[in-house]
């Protein structure tokens, strides 16, 4: 059977997770990558034949997909990373949703082009509401909801856990004092760190470090993984 075939621009965004699947379970697979700043995608999107054209996109055989938490639970069916239980079901549509709000709301700040009224000055004058309004009230939610529990479903892992880890790890990094204040969060961030798939993807060079494109004013090709100094604007680099 032919390699299952994955689109997405050259930065993490919000493959990664899908990404991290994909290594944990050890799985081949071609990825078709698209330069940010190029035209190469919009060039192809009308062709490819897709029912939603979008990125990410996945095409498996006659099944194609975009929509990344529709991959995602496709992947997670595949491989034994899905709710197995209508309990279980519920909490992973509650995740599917209110991962993507930290996902779509971090983009709303991050990209000048999307910041709206809630963020008039600018990256820097708004980052304590972004911090104190927008993603601190939903850490605290899942640092209640982490508790005593290893996983966010308890013992078994879901893929829910990859997009977790992302977004915690995005936010670390942007704002390396955040995570101490959430000791469950911290704790499930730390373990996941050494899980397989995210280590394998965040100790190769193979990919793109960059959590967003260029447009953004934080986590673009430029700056990657180095925290964001509200002071200077600018990049903390190594020995600062
Ligand atoms: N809700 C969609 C969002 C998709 C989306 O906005 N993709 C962005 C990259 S993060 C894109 O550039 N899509 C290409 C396009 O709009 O043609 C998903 O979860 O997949």
């Amino acid at each position: 059977m032919a390699p299952m075939i994955f689109g997405y621009w050259d930065v993490r965004g919000i493959f990664q997770p899908i990404r991290y699947v994909l290594e944990h379970v050890g799985e081949q697979y071609e990825f078709k990558s698209y330069s940010v700043g190029t035209n190469t995608w919009f060039e192809q999107k009308a062709s490819l034949g897709m029912d939603f054209p979008n990125l990410p996109y996945l095409i498996d055989g006659d099944v194609q997909l975009t929509q990344s938490n529709a991959i995602l639970h496709y992947l997670g069916k595949k491989y034994g990373l899905v709710a197995k239980n209508e309990k279980d079901q519920r909490i992973q549509d509650m995740f599917d949703g209110m991962l993507w709000d930290i996902t779509y709301g971090a983009a709303m700040f991050f990209y000048p082009h999307m910041r709206g009224r809630m963020y008039p000055d600018g990256l820097e004058e708004g980052k304590s509401t972004y911090l104190n309004a927008k993603i601190k009230p939903k850490l605290e939610e899942l640092d209640r909801w982490m508790a005593n529990k290893r996983y966010i479903f308890g013992d078994t892992m879901h893929y829910n856990d990859f997009v977790l880890f992302e977004r915690l790890d995005a936010h670390h990094t942007a704002f390396p004092d955040l995570l101490a204040q959430y000791p469950n969060l911290q704790r499930f961030y730390h373990d996941m760190l050494n899980e397989k798939g995210v280590e394998t993807v965040l100790g190769s060079d193979k990919w793109s470090k960059a959590f967003n494109g260029p447009q953004a004013d934080w986590g673009g090709p430029e700056g990657f993984h180095q925290p964001w100094d509200p002071k200077t604007r600018s990049y903390v680099t190594d020995g600062q």
